[in-house]
């Protein structure tokens, strides 16, 4: 049953993306955490609810972009940033969809998440999926017969040996203690930062190293949000052998406490993540 939502997910990417070309302008809308929202926010949204909602399995559906839970009949329920990153659009930079499935109705807490996946549009199109406790990496592609997704890597795991960093938010807008840890890792690591999260939390999966959307002066609880980005993608890093942390604690063990709250989100190398909260403590 899960594995129908990961298919849905990856039958949808190439459709999301082909509408992407003709969508970069912005409408009139705000999406609820006040930001605007583009023609292709809202055409990625409307195209993972119908399919997604269509299956048997799908109890509910949440995104980004409405302000509640659509709901159905079924066992699980799926949170979805359509499309994260979409400020990317305008300079044709990467962008990604994730998606997390629940086992209990949203909000809900990271440890009830049954899988995750994001696909990220890169040159080619991939979809990295955490279920059964492990992560498989696929590529995917339209072909006359429909969408084929094709294993790339097997339970894909973090490199041991970290290289690449990305930081998000204002450099001034830093807490100081996040700043003083900035400082060290810059020592040690080479910045990799494209201000998509997906993509450049996958450059973390592939190299090793650590991505972070901290709390901000201005926002002391980041700007990513816990339900459609923190939780799947503290998943999806935690089954690769990786660490996830809001501060202080596993984002997965986060209580949910509404539908759009944000939280900061550090994911990577464990032993980095490790130096990040006692640098925060
Ligand atoms: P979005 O889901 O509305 O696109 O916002 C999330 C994105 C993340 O992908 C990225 O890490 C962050 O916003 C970058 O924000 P900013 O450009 O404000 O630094
Ligand atoms: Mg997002």
């Amino acid at each position: 049953m899960v594995e129908a939502i990961l298919d849905a997910v990856a039958a949808t990417a190439p459709e999301i993306r082909r509408g992407l070309p003709g969508r970069r302008a912005y409408g009139d809308e705000e999406n609820p955490s006040g930001e605007r929202r583009l023609a292709a926010d809202e055409y990625a949204d409307e195209l993972l609810e119908e399919r997604l909602l269509a299956l048997d399995a799908v109890g509910s559906y949440a995104s980004e972009e409405r302000e509640s839970v659509v709901e159905s009949e079924g066992r699980y329920h799926v949170a979805c940033d359509p499309l994260d990153g979409s400020s990317n659009l305008k300079s044709n930079n990467a962008m990604g969809t994730i998606v997390g499935v629940y086992d209990e109705p949203l909000p809900a807490p990271g440890r009830s998440l049954v899988a995750s996946a994001f696909v990220l549009f890169g040159p080619i199109t991939t979809m990295v999926a955490a279920s059964d406790g492990t992560v498989t990496e696929y590529l995917i592609e339209a072909t006359d017969d429909g969408v084929e997704r094709t294993v790339v890597t097997e339970n894909l795991r973090l490199p041991e040996n970290p290289t690449v960093y990305g930081f998000g938010g204002r450099v001034p807008d830093w807490p100081a203690d996040f700043a003083s840890y900035v400082e060290d890792i810059e020592q040690e690591l080479k910045l990799r930062y494209g201000g998509a999260m997906i993509a450049d939390v996958n450059q973390v999966l592939t190299y090793g190293g650590v991505f972070a959307y901290p709390a901000l002066e201005s926002a002391p609880n980041g700007k990513l949000r816990l339900q459609f980005e923190g939780n799947p993608i503290g998943h999806i890093v935690e089954t690769a052998g990786g660490a996830s942390s809001d501060g202080s604690r596993s984002l997965l063990d986060v209580e949910p406490t509404a539908l759009h709250e944000r939280v900061p989100v550090h994911v990577g190398t464990e032993s980095l993540i490790d130096r990040l909260e006692a640098a925060l403590a």
